[in-house]
Formats: structure tokens, sequence, C-alpha cells
């Protein structure tokens, strides 16, 4: 009985450290949104949270918070929503700040996926004597951070697509006309994704058509994405709004592209271009992901076009599919969110689950996963 009630205590207790963490999202990439909170004699003593990467972690932030009250914290207890690290990286080891301060037992809800942290986190602190428990509310913990992990295991971003369309599957009609197949409060929603984003990618095609600026505007934001344009030609036109000043762009180019294009963009300090090869015309994804992957891009927002969305599709490169669709037929003449992928038999076809139903009236939002 005390068991199940200690358990729920700590639940409780994690859901506190959890809201914490969820402070930090979207602004810690390549580090994990991580929090923490210490209790003694029944009493929050001190929290915190991860505010970006080169800054504490959660565990020295809520010490820090409980010292600053004049809080004893000797004996208490920390819940930390990831495993506290053990290494050197930007920042000193977490687990030599809660030995020092004798806190006497810790709560993770889950283990760091960091190959210099894995489990050595929690055994050092356990060798010290410290009373370690894991596993409280681990799959919130582990969905908060699904992008880290993948980054983390994968060697490579986590690659959420994001589509906005018509019931009957279309982004545009034949002319190319989209403004707008969603209302406000999907396009809202829209702009939270591009804040929990460390970029947000787009083909020439939608750069040139929509003329997008890709940065987060209809919800707050400390930060912008870093802007990723696909465009072996160099076709969009400079003074589109890809290239303003309002955040950083990397435009990945091929041998092709105009050379005095080139040198002009060259010129301006927000943008970054990549050369990288063309096969049959293409750039391969892996050399996209891996030129990304070296820049620290944790969490990759595709957001069209259809080209580009089929090709991440047909490569079965997605993590995550975030699907608006809106109560609104175009027909077949319209353009289809997805191109060709040759399926021939239906047991082919690319399978997700729906992990999330949200109505974003007058349109819903579907959260899918492979
Ligand atoms: C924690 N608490 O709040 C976070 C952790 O370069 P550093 O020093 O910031 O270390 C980054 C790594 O530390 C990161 O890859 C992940 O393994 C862990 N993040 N650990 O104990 C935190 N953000
Ligand atoms: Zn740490």
């Amino acid at each position: 009985m005390r068991l199940v009630q200690l358990s729920r205590l700590d639940e409780k207790l994690m859901r506190l450290a959890l809201k914490e963490a969820k402070k930090g999202k979207g602004y810690t990439h390549p580090n994990p949104a991580v929090g923490a909170v210490i209790v003694k004699n029944g009493k929050v003593i001190g929290k915190g949270y991860h505010k970006k990467a080169g800054m504490p972690h959660a565990e020295r932030e809520a010490i820090k918070d409980a010292l600053s009250k004049g809080e004893n914290i000797e004996g208490s207890t920390m819940y930390v929503t990831l495993e506290p690290c053990c290494h050197y990286g930007r920042t000193p080891p977490c687990t030599e700040a809660i030995i020092d301060s004798r806190i006497k037992r810790v709560v993770i809800a889950t283990l760091d996926p960091n190959p210099q942290v894995a489990g050595k986190g929690a055994e050092i602190l356990k060798k010290q004597g410290i009373e370690v428990i894991t596993g409280i509310l681990e799959n919130q913990a582990k969905k908060l951070n699904e992008d880290f992990f993948v980054y983390i295991q994968k060697k490579r971003p986590f690659v959420h697509i994001k589509i906005a369309q018509t019931v009957d599957g279309k982004i545009a009609t034949q002319t190319g006309s989209s403004k707008w197949i969603t209302g406000e409060k999907a396009r809202k929603y829209a702009h939270r994704l591009r804040k929990e984003a460390t970029a947000v990618l787009v083909g020439v095609g939608t750069a040139v058509k929509d003329n997008p600026e890709l940065t987060v505007r209809n919800f707050p934001s400390k930060k912008q994405p870093l802007r990723v344009l696909i465009d072996k030609n160099l076709k969009t036109p400079l003074d589109h709004k890809i290239f303003n000043k309002k955040a950083k762009t990397v435009v990945f180019v091929s041998e092709l592209a105009d050379r005095g294009k080139i040198h002009l963009l060259k010129k301006r300090s927000n943008i970054q271009l990549i050369t990288l090869p063309l096969y049959e015309g293409r750039f391969l994804i892996k050399d996209v992901l891996d030129s990304l992957y070296k820049m620290e891009v944790m969490h990759l927002l595709i957001e069209g076009g259809k080209d580009v969305i089929t090709q991440f599709f047909k490569e079965g490169i997605y993590d995550k599919v975030s699907l608006f669709v809106a109560p609104k037929i175009i027909g077949e003449d319209g353009i289809s969110s997805v191109g060709v992928l040759n399926i021939k038999d239906i047991s082919e076809a690319l399978k997700l689950q729906i992990e999330r139903i949200k109505k974003l009236e007058p349109d819903i939002y579907l959260e899918l996963y492979p």
C-alpha cells in the first residue's frame, strides 16, 4: 500500500518536472528538453529546466533555485526527466552536482540514449549510495524528447513531415493556388511546429511559387528555426522571403547553379551555400541529412512541396507526420500531397499509426507515426 502511494507521489512530482522541461522545448537543440524538481519533507524546494545548449542542465538549475531560496538540499529527493549526465560536454557532469549536494534519492523518468551517459549516470549515483529509481512516466519523457532520441540513435535529424491538405488529399489547385487550405487555428499550430523544430525545409517548387518566409510568427517564440532550401539550379529569386534577414538559411545547390547568383548569395551573412553531387538529377536524401546532422540539426520539419515529401516517403525516411485536413474538396485536377510511389498492392501501402487527433476548427490535425 505504502509502495503504491509512493509511486503515485513520484508520478505527481515527475509531472511537475516534465512541466518544467516543456518550458525549454524547442530552445535546447541539439540537447534535449529536461526538467528537474527537488523535494524535501514533502515540499518542493527547488525546480529548474535546461534553457539552451551551453547553459546549465536542469539539475544544476534546480539546485541553484533551491540554494537561492536558502533551502538545505541535504537528504532531499530529485525528480529529473532524463538521466543525469556523467560526462564533460559543454557543461560539467550533473552527477557531480547531485553527489556534492548530498541528495539522497534520485527519481529518473528515462535513461539518456547518449552513449556517453546511457545508464552510466544512474550507476555512478548508485555507487555513491544514492537511491535511484528509473522509469517513472517514462513514455511521456521519451515523447517529449522524441527528436533527441532519434538524433542520437540514428545519427541524423528527426524527420517530421508536415502536410496541410483537403479531404481529397490535395495541397493546391491546378494553378498552384493554396492560400489558404487550412484555417487560422491550424496555421497557428503549424507555427508551433516550426518553433519546436531546429530547421524547416522546403524544395524549390514551394520556395518559388509560395514565397514562404518559414519563420515563426503566429506563435510565441524566442528563436527562429534555420531555413533549409533544396534548389539544385538556384532558381529561387534572390528577393524571395526565404533569403531575408529574419533568419538564417542553408541552401543546397549543385554544380549546375548559376555562378553569378551564387556569388551574390555568398555575400549575405545569413546565407550558407552547400554544394552536393547529383545522382540522376537529384540530391540523395542521405547527403542532405548528413550535412544537416553535422550542423547539429536535431529536428527537421519538412514543409513541402510534393516532390520533396514524396522522396522522403519513397526512401522510408520519416519519423513523424503532422497532417492538417481541411473540409474542402479540390478534385483530381488539383495537386496531390504525395506524388508517385509506385505502390501496386494495397499491402505495400506506407502504414502509419494515429497517435493523436485534435480539432482545430474548422480543420482537424492528425499526429501520425510510422
Ligand atoms: C542532463 N540534464 O538538463 C540535459 C542533459 O554539452 P552538454 O554538457 O550540455 O551535454 C549535452 C548532453 O547532456 C546531451 O547530449 C544529453 O546527453 C545530456 N543532456 N543531461 O543531465 C540536462 N540537457
Ligand atoms: Zn547534465
